[in-house]
């Protein structure tokens, strides 16, 4: 076969019946076929692998691009958007909620990672346990001339162990790592849910307060020490007793008075909040928005007073949401007045005094004239209850205070008194003492208040007034021999001369209702010289603080008479009638008068953690009580803000303070 180069490759030749059979090299063996086939099948199987079963190539998806996909809506959303939600405060809630999406999502994916960094570790160290045993397996078992391969075996099954033992513990670390970064996280997105929260009160910013900064100096300068007083006052209870319900300013720990029951519920927080706010300080208030919003509770189990949780906590929270029309502030005032109305549940719809929350179980004072509700107490619900009705739409808080003063207008009266006692299962009378001081107060305030809380349409609530009125002053009002006027108590027919620190709002109360009384002169008039008794008071003590009560016995006019009276509890009547005859006559002496007091309370109650009752106002090395009452935020220092702030904070026709100082607004379309 000239010219027929021999094949390079030794292929075998193939016989047929004996014969060389010639052969192209396209003609491939059965071996070699089969070699082939294996090979494509292989080819095959791979291809197969990568389209089918590796994820990311089947989706063309990558963790890098998906955020935007995911979150668009959160990127798309325009600035101020109306249609998502109401204000542009929602779409910086969506915002929130997205981020948290996102956040949710990138945490999976670094758990993702960490776990396929594990897993890789896994590989790895399988991979090196591989790596040591190669040697044995390649010298045949043969001495690596230090160990025998069964001992290097055994070896590298232990370093195998271990190196598993360490992986696993490398992944539980990697997983203990996310979880703690996920709490964190979760905590840090609760912290912004909170401040998103703030930021809603902030930009809804409820109604636009004026500042009230008043036009002169001296006046200025007085109002911020006022307001310096506030925070001193607020920095001493949130540092030593945030949570309780007021503050010993020199124990430096909480105290709860008997009214509160046995329970912590932020008396003193409730009660500020709204002076912070009426004051700017906004920092302050958002604190105690955020205890309202998240930490504040009120299911006590032992019995409460029921006066007191209204105009402190009804009150102090219907303020807050009238002021900044925050929700969360309604809807706390709604849960607690619920749990109040239990207490109306009497033959005669005349409020028990006293309500267990947790029970509803309601009673009166065991000392209260024979199971009798006191007058200042079941009298002084209207103008929350009313409030409370025409914000939420729920009629039944206004019918609970009008039946009482439907009960109370149909009682023939002694003498056009109102007694302090009145029995709720018979609808009568109990003990026959009148007083504008304890027992008594707020009711004859309260309907002033309803009338001007109606828009002047409550003529019943009128009417009322000002026959008490004139009842209180035919039969009360008593005029000194230095001429002095006050109004006594009445006490087994007859007027006893004395008159309380309590009963010092009426001056106030009397100016106020000057305006919607033909006799306005007359009544301006009662009301400046009430003031000023109650002024003569303080200026009797050797601290110029007004004791608990005084007496006109004698040639003593306006002083305690007995040591159980001499105490003063930072209490703010004085104050008040101060700040409504400031608003009423712009007389210089109110502020004056005003002045004195804060001077006297930075002396002798100011102490280094807040400020403190004094046990003796007539002497001259004052003896602390301890206890920073919550009013004594809620109110004295309110009034005396206010004494020094323009007109046009808080003006008087279109706020009603209810008797905690709780500015609640003039209802607009008020029905009967
Ligand atoms: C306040 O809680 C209220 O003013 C209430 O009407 C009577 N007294 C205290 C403050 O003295």
């Amino acid at each position: 076969m000239a010219g027929r180069s021999q094949p390079v490759l030794p292929l075998s030749q193939r016989y047929v019946n004996g014969v060389p059979v010639s052969e192209s090299r396209f003609n491939l063996r059965t071996s070699e076929k089969y070699f082939v086939y294996l090979i494509v099948l292989v080819f095959i199987s791979l291809c197969y692998i990568a389209l089918f079963l590796l994820p990311e190539l089947r989706t063309r998806t990558t963790y890098v691009d998906a955020p935007e996909k995911i979150f668009q809506h959160d990127v798309d959303l325009p600035e101020g958007n109306n249609v998502v939600g109401h204000h542009p405060l929602d779409k910086r809630e969506d915002d929130i909620h997205g981020l948290q999406d996102k956040k949710k999502f990138n945490l999976q994916v670094e758990l993702d990672e960490t776990l396929a960094k594990a897993k890789n570790a896994l590989v790895e160290g399988i991979q090196d346990i591989g790596k040591l045993k190669a040697p044995i397996a390649g010298d045949g078992g043969k001495d690596t001339g230090k160990k025998t391969a069964e001992e290097t075996a055994k070896e590298t099954a232990v370093d195998g162990q271990n190196k598993d033992k360490d992986i696993k513990g490398q992944v539980d670390a990697d997983k203990q790592k996310f979880l703690n970064k996920q709490k964190e996280e979760e905590d840090k997105l609760k912290q912004e849910k909170k401040q998103a929260d703030i930021l809603k009160v902030n930009a809804d910013g409820g109604l636009e307060l004026p500042d009230g900064e008043p036009d002169d100096e001296l006046s200025k300068e007085r109002r911020n020490a006022v307001k310096e007083m506030m925070l001193h006052a607020w920095n001493g209870y949130e540092k030593y007793a945030w949570g309780a319900n007021e503050l010993k300013p020199i124990s430096h720990v909480g105290h709860s008075a008997s009214i509160f029951g046995r329970s912590s519920v932020g008396a003193t927080i409730i009660d500020g909040m709204d002076t912070l706010y009426i004051m700017g300080l906004k920092d302050q208030f958002m604190k105690a928005r955020t205890y309202v919003a998240h930490d504040f509770h009120f299911n006590a189990a032992s019995d409460l007073s029921v006066f007191e949780v209204n105009i402190r906590f009804v009150g102090g929270l219907l303020s807050a949401f009238a002021l900044t029309s925050d929700e969360i502030f309604k809807t706390k005032a709604k849960e607690i007045a619920d749990k109040l109305l239990p207490a109306f549940n009497s033959p005669s719809g005349i409020p028990y005094g006293l309500i267990n929350l947790k029970t509803g179980n309601s009673r009166n004072w065991g000392w209260a004239s024979g199971g009798s509700s006191i007058l200042a107490e079941f009298g002084s619900m209207h103008l929350e209850f009313s409030y409370l009705s025409e914000i939420t739409g729920d009629p039944v808080y206004r019918q609970k205070v009008d039946k009482i003063r439907e009960k109370l207008d149909s009682l023939s009266k002694p003498n056009g008194l109102y007694p302090n006692y009145l029995n709720p299962k018979t609808g009568k009378w109990g003990q026959q003492h009148v007083s504008l001081g304890a027992l008594g107060d707020s009711f004859y305030e309260y309907l002033l208040k309803s009338y001007i809380q109606s828009g002047l349409k409550d003529t019943r609530a009128k009417k009322m007034y000002f026959e008490a009125a004139e009842a209180l002053e035919r039969k009360l009002k008593q005029t000194s021999p230095a001429g002095l006027t006050y109004i006594g108590e009445w006490r087994a027919n007859r007027v006893e001369k004395k008159m309380d620190h309590l009963s010092c709002f009426s001056g106030g109360m009397f100016g106020l209702g000057a305006q919607y009384s033909t006799q306005k002169d007359h009544y301006i008039e009662l009301g400046e010289k009430l003031a000023e008794t109650c002024h003569k008071a303080y200026d009797n003590t050797a601290t110029k603080l007004g004791p608990e009560a005084f007496r006109f016995e004698g040639r003593s006019e306006a002083v305690a008479m007995r040591q159980n009276e001499k105490y003063y509890i930072l209490r703010p009547e004085t104050m008040e009638s101060y700040f409504v005859m400031w608003r009423l006559t712009h007389d210089q002496k109110y502020r004056e008068w005003g002045w004195e007091a804060v001077e006297a309370l930075n002396k002798h109650c100011r102490v280094d953690s807040g400020f403190s009752g004094i046990r003796d106002v007539y002497a001259n090395k004052v003896s602390h009580d301890d206890v920073q009452q919550s009013f004594f935020l809620a109110e004295t220092l309110k009034y005396l803000y206010l004494l020094f702030s323009n007109d046009d904070l808080i003006p008087l026709d279109q706020w009603v303070l209810n008797t905690e100082a709780h500015p609640l607004p003039v209802i607009k379309d008020w029905k009967h």
